[in-house]
């Protein structure tokens, strides 16, 4: 075989073409599952790779292999690329967490589907390319991340986002909580496990710059794993954020390896105040764990947390908006993401409400966790969505940060706080600005400097953190500079 032209392409959700659409959560993280499968390719075919988040999509070229990268809100749009590239003549491979939980609605848009991680059913695949008789599916059994090659890193834009470091040394999570995307995309496999340390550290060191971002749903699930490369990170002088749960920051040790190898932010799923709703999702590792004392761990080593919770589990009824804004600006947290209960086709609490009638709506543009699609048990969906949104009013409105600032002790800290919480609102149009004229990656040595300060005297930086990360969040985004 040739060589081929090959466009990779991570489609825009619907929203990307509605007037309200503001890029700013979307110009963070380059699309490093297509990079990772990219690594696969023959380095002298010509690869490219296209972000619709950041960048316009051009439809008037003629590649022979399109692969595109499908979640559930830019299903839609990612179909519609597809069968453009179908009638063109190109072959469409489509993959990720929305084609796994749905094959059937996505094999009408694809040549050949992924169920599942891709780094044995892709090469698999290239395999059975160069003999001209690929299968129409390609179930993931074999997981491993060792020998991995690593990402293609070379062919992403950099500039375009606010944070080009972006890392995973893992996948999945040994948790099973109801509402994860987790047992959707493993589906009963292995669906916890790491690369090497060795290999780990290589690939942070060959990263450019100061600022990592470790999108692994739960960098501390491991904790013989984590320990090690934490040590190994000791003394590289990276200043970086991760997501974990609260359990985990609470076990003695770990965290303080964390913060010396850099750890600058946190990202936790708190999700419910209420034990009778952790209980009923299966999120036991948050039962019994003293919340407070999470928050005040992290604090004491100058890590910053960004705190998520979702919105309208059973337990919940029209006062836990109230009350969970309350407990958070009490605690002085200076971010938190907000979520409505959302069942991702393919999860255990899917399969739940649907059995129980309560699923009302299959349009995927709505399962963005900021819309209701399913019946509350204890209030009517207008309800959740109001109380979603004023959640967010009243954690973001000034007499909130003043108060959540002054639960500080030190100044350094209320001033932080203030600067922290309030000041990336302020910003939010400066933001915009830069993102739309492409200059975002001009900004990350200023916010290397930032977090790099916050490092040497516990004084907290800004903007950064409030990106959070997510384990245990319904909406893994790692976006708290949501523009709402
Ligand atoms: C980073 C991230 C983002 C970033 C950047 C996304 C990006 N550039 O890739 C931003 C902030 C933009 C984002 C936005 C959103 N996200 Co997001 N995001 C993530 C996160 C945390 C990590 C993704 C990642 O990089 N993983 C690591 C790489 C290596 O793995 P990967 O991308 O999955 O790719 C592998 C496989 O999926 C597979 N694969 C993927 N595509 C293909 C294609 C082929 C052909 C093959 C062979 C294989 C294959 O192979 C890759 C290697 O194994 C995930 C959580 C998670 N753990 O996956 C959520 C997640 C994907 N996001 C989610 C959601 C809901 C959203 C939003 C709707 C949130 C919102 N309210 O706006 C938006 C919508 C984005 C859109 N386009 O529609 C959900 C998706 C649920 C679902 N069932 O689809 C997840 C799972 C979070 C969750 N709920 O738990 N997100
Ligand atoms: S919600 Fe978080 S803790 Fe629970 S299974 Fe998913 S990643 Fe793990």
């Amino acid at each position: 075989m040739g060589v081929m032209k090959v466009k990779m392409i991570l489609p825009a959700l619907t929203e990307a073409k509605s007037p309200f659409f503001r890029p700013i959560k979307y110009s963070l993280f380059p699309p490093l599952g297509l990079a990772t499968l990219a690594a696969y390719l023959p380095p002298e075919w010509d690869i490219e790779i296209v972000d619709e988040h950041v960048e316009s999509l051009r439809l008037d070229d003629k590649p022979d292999l399109v692969v595109i990268q499908v979640y559930i809100t830019n299903a839609y749009r990612a179909y519609e690329i597809a069968d453009h590239y179908r009638v063109q003549g190109a072959y469409v491979c489509l993959g990720g967490l929305h084609v796994t939980s749905q094959p059937d609605e996505a094999a009408q848009h694809a040549d050949t589907l992924f169920i599942g991680p891709g780094e044995d059913t892709w090469p698999q695949f290239l395999a059975d390319l160069q003999t001209w008789f690929p299968q129409k599916v390609y179930r993931s059994h074999n997981r491993s991340l060792v020998g991995a090659p690593q990402p293609r890193r070379d062919l992403i834009k950099r500039h375009l986002y606010l944070v080009p470091n972006s890392i995973v040394v893992s996948r999945g999570c040994p948790h099973r909580c109801d509402f994860c995307y987790k047992e959707a995309f493993f589906q009963g496999g292995k669906s916890f496990y790491t690369q090497s340390v060795d290999a780990a550290l290589s690939e942070i060191e060959s990263l450019p710059g100061k600022h990592l971002y470790f999108l692994d749903d739960h960098l501390f699930g491991n904790p013989h794993f984590a320990s090690s490369l934490f040590e190994g990170m000791r003394g590289m002088g990276r200043v970086w954020q991760a997501a974990a749960t609260v359990n985990s920051v609470l076990q003695p040790g770990l965290l303080e390896k964390a913060a010396h190898a850099g750890l600058r932010s946190l990202f936790l799923g708190f999700e419910t105040l209420d034990p009778k709703n952790l209980r009923a999702q299966h999120k036991y590792q948050n039962l019994n764990w003293d919340y407070n004392a999470a928050i005040k761990r992290l604090r004491d080593l100058g890590v910053m947390v960004n705190a998520s919770f979702v919105f309208g589990m059973d337990h919940d009824n029209e006062s836990v908006f109230e009350r969970t804004v309350a407990w958070a600006v009490e605690q002085g947290l200076e971010t938190a993401t907000f979520h409505i209960l959302t069942p991702y086709p393919g999860t255990a609490l899917h399969q739940r409400l649907d059995s129980q009638g309560r699923i009302t709506s299959q349009n995927w543009d709505l399962y963005d966790t900021r819309h209701t699609v399913f019946k509350p048990a204890k209030m009517s969906a207008e309800t959740l969505e109001a109380g979603y949104w004023r959640a967010y009013r009243d954690f973001y409105r000034w007499g909130s940060i003043l108060k959540g600032s002054s639960s500080k002790e030190l100044w350094s800290q209320r001033l932080r706080h203030l600067a922290y919480s309030g000041g990336w609102k302020k910003f939010e149009p400066l933001w915009d600005w830069v993102i739309r004229i492409k200059r975002v990656g001009n900004l990350i040595p200023l916010l290397e400097t930032i977090l790099s300060s916050t490092s040497a005297n516990q004084k907290s930086g800004m903007i950064l953190h409030s990106m959070g990360g997510s384990t245990g969040s319904q909406e893994r985004t790692r976006a708290a500079l949501d523009p709402r």
